[in-house]
């Protein structure tokens, strides 16, 4: 069949709106009808062609929400007419790391998605007889996408897709980092670094499981008054303080140091920032924020003997199938807050604009409705 899908036909180019063709779902595939995605910093990273993972043509997206509307043979977690969240994350509940219970990271399928292709290691796309790639498993920037049906998460059906397809990625990543990563508890106090898409969602994940003081860190001001709004209680900006004083400012803040600390930046420099402000004995760093390629952290290792840990989060540690439809249900629940990360939306046309907002820091998440 066809389906509309935004293109990138090479990096650093825009995207351009094509019809391609879409192959339907094989053995174990479910053919899923996207009805919003968001645009994240994570598909303008592979569109720059900085991404060394990152395959040209293809359809990027990996944020939305749909329904399935076809099964291939053998499918049996879902149905046609589900309401569903693409995964890039899958979770085929068989493999060791799924097995283990220790990590959310999946390998069932993690060989082909790296290369942009489905588990038969074939693309479902393809425009004038050349193929084109598949993007972190999802390719939810094609109003038609097909999808192995472990990584599909069935949602309840009054949850409106524009709000959640921002849990695909984003709002997960942050509130899952929290309460199954770090399993920040009640009383905690809590140091945010970089106060985006994903910051904002720690800060609420935070706020939901009690944390008592949630700082915040950014050399933005501007982005204070909205993290103010999602639960941080106090602001540090490292040029007002000193951009070597944060770590002091955080310990004084917080009566020896952090509990818990999140880099949500993507930066070397402020995830040693973020370890070295944890409490002496116990405090425990996260590093959300995804660095250059090449690039390596840093610390004095007298820092780990003294008992801070450091450690890192993917997609929040969350489960797929099994934890993302819980935070559908926090959302309706009035739990967590998205609508006020979604600050545009636009058709499928317009969907280079959303990038546009994105580069010039206008936008939290721009979520594009098909
Ligand atoms: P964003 O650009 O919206 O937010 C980053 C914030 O950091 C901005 O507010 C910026 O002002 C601030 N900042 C930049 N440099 C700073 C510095 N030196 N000190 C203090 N503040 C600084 O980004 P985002 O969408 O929130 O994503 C954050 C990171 O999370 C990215 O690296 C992204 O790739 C990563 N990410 C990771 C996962 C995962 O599963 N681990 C998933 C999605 C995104
Ligand atoms: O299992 O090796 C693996 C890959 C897991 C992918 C996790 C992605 C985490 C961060 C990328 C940003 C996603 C938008
Ligand atoms: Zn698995």
């Amino acid at each position: 069949m066809k389906t509309r899908a935004a293109v990138a036909w090479e990096a650093n180019k825009p995207l351009t709106i094509e019809t391609i063709e879409i192959g339907g779902p094989k053995a174990g595939e479910v053919l899923v009808e996207n009805k919003a995605t968001g645009i994240c910093h994570t598909d303008a990273y592979t569109l720059s062609g900085l991404d060394s993972e990152g395959k040209f043509p293809a359809v990027l997206g990996h944020e939305g929400a749909g329904i399935v509307r076809e099964v291939g043979p053998g499918v049996t977690s879902v149905k046609v007419g589900d309401h569903v969240i693409p995964l890039y994350t899958p979770e085929c509940r068989q493999c060791k790391s799924c097995l283990s219970q220790r990590t959310n990271l999946c390998t069932a399928i993690r060989a082909t998605q790296g290369q942009g292709l489905m588990p038969d290691g074939t693309s479902r796309f393809s425009c004038d007889g050349g193929e084109i790639f598949h993007y972190m498993g999802c390719s939810t920037f094609s109003n038609f996408t097909v999808l192995p049906e472990i990584a599909v998460a069935k949602v309840r059906e009054d949850a409106p897709f524009d709000k959640i397809c921002y849990i695909g990625c984003g709002v997960t990543t942050g509130i899952g980092a929290v309460v199954y990563t770090a399993k920040v508890w009640p009383g905690a106090n809590v140091v945010v670094f970089g106060l985006g898409g994903i910051g904002l969602n720690v800060i609420q994940g935070a706020r939901m499981v009690g944390a008592d003081k949630i700082i915040g860190v950014d050399l933005n001001p501007a982005k204070a008054e909205m993290a103010k709004k999602f639960g941080m209680t106090d602001f540090v900006n490292p040029d007002a303080v000193g951009r070597d004083k944060v770590v002091q400012a955080i310990v004084d803040l917080t009566g020896g140091g952090a509990d818990f600390s999140f880099e949500c930046i993507g930066n070397v420099h402020t995830m040693r920032q973020a370890l070295e402000c944890c409490h002496r004995g116990w405090g425990t760093s996260i590093i959300i924020g995804v660095a250059p390629s090449g690039t390596e952290i840093a610390t004095r290792p007298f820092q780990l003997v003294t008992g801070r840990n450091w450690r890192g989060s993917a997609f929040g540690g969350a489960r797929g199938r099994t934890d993302v439809p819980k935070i559908v249900d926090w959302y309706m629940e009035g739990k967590i807050n998205i609508d006020d990360l979604i600050t545009h939306t636009m058709p499928l046309e317009d969907i280079n604009q959303g990038f546009d907002l994105m580069h010039e820091g206008k936008s939290i998440r721009s979520v594009v409705i098909y």
